[in-house]
């Protein structure tokens, strides 16, 4: 066990019910200020084979299991994680670096009311039945079987429970593999798991890197449905290796949303609508990154930012007042001080920010707007993940939607107007997934979420997700050929 913000963890995988260690470990540093605060079990092709036929072995029992019973279990999950809502929080903090008030007051209650609104659904969930000329015709949601859930460090639980949640309310059994970087929550989500009441084998963890862990289990071909979040390359690399057993996968990715700004915007809105860009270091897949703002109205607005941004406090995460903790890891913060080096170099300005924060270690990079690049520079088409915005006009609603699709992703994009009209003749031009209007961050369990172009393939959510984690049948029953 190993002491981490004063809660005792295991951070060996959980395999069948059971703590499994394997024979090497992979160290977990923090990144609020780079200390090493656990070493976790370094999980490889055994360790993937054996938590698969853990799954294995116990989806018929559980797809068996009362669609009331399977609601229960995931109410008592969700009471759980309620019940240690602060150590979650304060072990998510230590181990991502994410604020300590997030994870407290928003990030943690919706990880339980992923479990709530998954098992409250389920018992919504119909049968449809018809009549196709005299002949019974239903339709069911057979659970599929066996799934492998990749989830990424940026948000590491809520990530995590938006997929484990309707997969074990569709009857389906897990293989969560978490990301290297932010192992710890998962293995607290065992425990919560198996003290609800859980099956063992249902839901099973196994730690280690992407490519050892992670590459073994999407090969597996006793795996029936492969769920990821992350990046575009190791998509690909994933959907390879689902294509050799032809196994549905979901993808969502990475983004480059677009904040469209005009004219006739509240002003002050649209302002706080960029700010929060920052929010999370910038590591969120939905922030709207590139900020469109109407040329008639640019220096206006551009003050206006660079007085409310340089309010942000940046500090330790646990500090209630801080606004922008550090950066996941070294090599993040490398990346993306590469990315702004490279702007910098082919002749963009840095209005604000623009270098890891000397004063705090180098693990925090300052809140950075860019401006003054060609439209098709690297700033503005690859996804950074880092407190870096980049500024743009424009000068016609054309103009606007252009700019805005011009990336290869197609995550979300935010328009802030005061004008309804427009709003509906720009919203329905944008490509994305998720298209705000003068607000940002509104999630509803029952809405799709995923991405247009390479930002995915798939949506999460209400029906869509249980559409994915089932196997749909249809049942046809002739009325003839009956001995009673
Ligand atoms: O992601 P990876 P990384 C983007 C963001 C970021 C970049 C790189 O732009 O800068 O991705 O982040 C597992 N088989 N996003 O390198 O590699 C890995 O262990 C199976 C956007 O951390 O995609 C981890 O659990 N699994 C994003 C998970 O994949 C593999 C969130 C994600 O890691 C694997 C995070 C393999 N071969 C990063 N290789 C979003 N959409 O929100 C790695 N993994």
């Amino acid at each position: 066990m190993t002491e981490i913000a004063g809660v005792l963890l295991d951070t060996r995988h959980w395999i069948g019910g059971q703590r499994v260690a394997s024979p090497e470990t992979f160290p977990d540093h923090s990144p609020i200020d780079g200390s090493l605060i656990a070493e976790i079990s370094r999980g490889g092709a055994s360790e993937a084979a054996a938590a698969v036929a853990a799954a294995s072995d116990a989806f018929p029992a559980w797809a068996a299991t009362s669609r009331a019973e399977r609601a229960r279990i995931l109410h008592a999950i969700a009471d759980g994680v309620e019940k240690r809502l602060e150590d979650l929080a304060n072990v998510e903090t230590v181990d991502n670096g994410a604020l300590l008030r997030s994870h407290r007051r928003g990030v943690m209650p919706r990880v339980a009311h992923n479990f709530r609104f998954f098992a409250d659904w389920l018992l919504s969930l119909g049968h449809d039945d018809f009549e196709t000329r005299g002949h019974a015709n239903h339709v069911s949601w057979d659970p599929a079987g066996p799934s492998v859930l990749i989830t990424p460090w940026n948000a590491p639980l809520m990530l995590a429970t938006w997929k484990v949640a309707p997969a074990l309310a569709a009857g389906n059994t897990v293989i969560l593999k978490p990301a290297e970087w932010s192992p710890l929550t998962a293995s607290l989500l065992a425990d919560i798991a198996h003290e609800a009441g859980l099956p063992a084998g249902v839901l099973n963890v196994v730690q280690g890197y992407g490519a050892e862990a992670g590459a073994a289990l999407v090969a597996d071909p006793r795996v029936r449905r492969i769920s990821f979040t992350g990046s575009v390359p190791t998509a690909q690399r994933i959907a390879e290796a689902a294509a050799r057993n032809l196994t549905p996968l979901s993808l969502e990715l990475g983004g480059k949303s677009p904040l469209l700004v005009f004219a006739d915007a509240d002003l002050d809105l649209a302002v706080d609508l960029a700010v929060e860009q920052y929010d999370n270091a910038g590591q969120v897949c939905l922030a709207a990154t590139r900020l469109l703002v109407e040329s008639s109205i640019a220096d206006e607005f551009t003050a206006r930012f660079l007085a409310r941004a340089a309010s942000l406090k940046q500090g330790d995460p646990r500090d209630e007042a801080t606004d922008m903790g550090p950066n996941i890891h070294q090599r993040q913060v490398d990346k993306i001080d590469g990315f702004v080096r490279r702007a910098l170099d082919a002749g963009a300005t840095a209005l604000l920010g623009g270098e890891p924060n000397a004063d705090l270690g180098g693990l925090y990079y300052r809140p950075t707007l860019i401006t003054g690049m060609a439209p098709d520079a690297e700033i503005i088409t690859e996804e950074v993940f880092g407190p870096v915005l980049t500024l743009q006009t424009f000068s016609s609603e054309e103009e606007a939607v252009e700019l805005a699709n011009g990336t290869r992703f197609g995550l979300a994009a935010t328009v802030a107007t005061g004008d309804r009209q427009r709003a509906e003749r720009v919203t329905a031009r944008l490509v994305a997934g998720t298209v705000w209007v003068n607000c940002f961050f509104v999630r509803d369990l029952q809405a799709p979420f995923g991405g247009a172009r390479q930002s995915g393939v798939g949506r999460e959510g209400g029906t869509w997700s249980f559409d994915f984690y089932c196997d749909i049948k249809n049942t046809v029953m002739a009325p003839k050929g009956w001995q009673n």
